[in-house]
């Protein structure tokens, strides 16, 4: 009933409801409404209310709410099903539980806080409460398990796209999985798969964003490392908001290579928007570490590098510095 209400609400927003227009669509009192606009107001909802007239939405707080993040999304897919947390220990942890319990294809999980949000090889991501987009999306494509790192790439491309839509700001990708401000973290992406040997049953996409963090907000030790898109664009941007067009851009792009499977025109939007290709790296793999220019990406996704000796090496995975 509350989401109900509210979509109503919503969907005449700036414009006036009457109560017993909502009590009749719905089938509830005219006093249960009102019992629910208390509510919606006591949580930062600006809500006029005059007798007679009924109420008004004239603005929703910051607050990730499923209902206000679907309201309006452009998807078929993703972001169907929206579970919101207000603490939770890692929503890629919350998100292979649910997975394994058979949670379809796009159902998407957000923290308001993470108390182990969770980077690659077991590091950690700062995940501070209500300044940041900690998510994770549930994946089903019928791809085999080696294509999974294909899946980090279009997400990181979505999330260059998203934020150049949301705030016209320009972000760049440092292969395979950290998306940059003039050299500074904004977003890191974290791709977890569980696959049989020859199909992948589900991916976890886990996607953080630093939204309106202050530069006090993070830890001493990442200020030069991290930055937001509030110190990037000198304003809050409106995190229900960013969260549409993430998972708007992704749907895109990724039924579109699921359908077409041509993984080429993914690469050369990559390409274009690479903070990584054209520079001298170090590039720290599973087993060894390697020195040289990345040069290319392979058909694949892998990055190519040649190291001084004039040899190109492909790396699959790997930790890159940028010298
Ligand atoms: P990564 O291993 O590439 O990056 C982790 C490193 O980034 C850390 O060791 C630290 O140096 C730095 N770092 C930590 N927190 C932040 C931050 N908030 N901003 C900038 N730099 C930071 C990147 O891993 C993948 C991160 C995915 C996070 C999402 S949040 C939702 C989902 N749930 C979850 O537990 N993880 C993912």
């Amino acid at each position: 009933m509350r989401d109900k209400i509210l979509t109503i609400l919503m969907d005449n927003k700036g414009a006036f409801v009457s109560g017993e227009a909502i009590s009749r669509q719905l089938g509830v009192t005219r006093a249960a409404v009102w019992k629910y606009i208390k509510s919606f107001q006591e949580d930062g909802c600006l809500i006029e209310s005059i007798p007679k007239k009924g109420y008004r939405l004239l603005n929703v707080p910051d607050i990730l709410d499923g209902v206000v993040i679907r309201h309006g999304m452009q998807t078929q897919i993703l972001g169907n099903q929206v579970e919101v947390h207000r603490c939770i220990d890692s929503t890629n942890t919350r998100a292979k539980e649910l997975a394994l319990e058979g949670a379809p294809e796009g159902f998407l999980i957000i923290a308001e806080e993470q108390t182990i949000g969770k980077g690659r090889l077991g590091r950690h991501w700062v995940s501070p409460p209500g300044v940041g987009i900690w998510m994770s999306l549930v994946l089903r494509p019928k791809l085999y398990p080696s294509d999974a790192p294909k899946i980090t790439l279009i997400a990181a491309l979505s999330m260059v796209e998203a934020i150049n839509s949301v705030t016209g700001l320009k972000a760049g990708i440092k292969w395979p999985n950290d998306i940059l401000i003039r050299g500074r973290k904004v977003c890191g992406i974290l791709t977890e798969i569980h696959a049989d040997p020859d199909i992948i049953d589900y991916v976890v996409l886990g996607i953080g964003i630093n939204v309106n963090t202050k530069q006090s907000d993070f830890p001493e030790a990442l200020r030069d490392a991290a930055t937001s898109l509030y110190i990037e664009k000198g304003h809050k941007i409106t995190r229900n908001d960013m969260i549409r067009a993430v998972i708007e851009r992704i749907e895109v792009n990724y039924t579109k290579y699921l359908d077409s499977r041509d993984f080429d025109s993914v690469l050369s939007e990559l390409r274009r928007h690479s903070v990584t290709l054209g520079r001298q790296v170090k590039v720290i793999g599973r087993t060894e570490a390697l020195e040289g220019v990345a040069l290319d990406y392979a058909e694949d996704g892998a990055l190519l590098i040649q190291t001084e000796n004039g040899q190109i090496q492909k790396v699959l995975s790997g930790d890159v510095s940028i010298r």
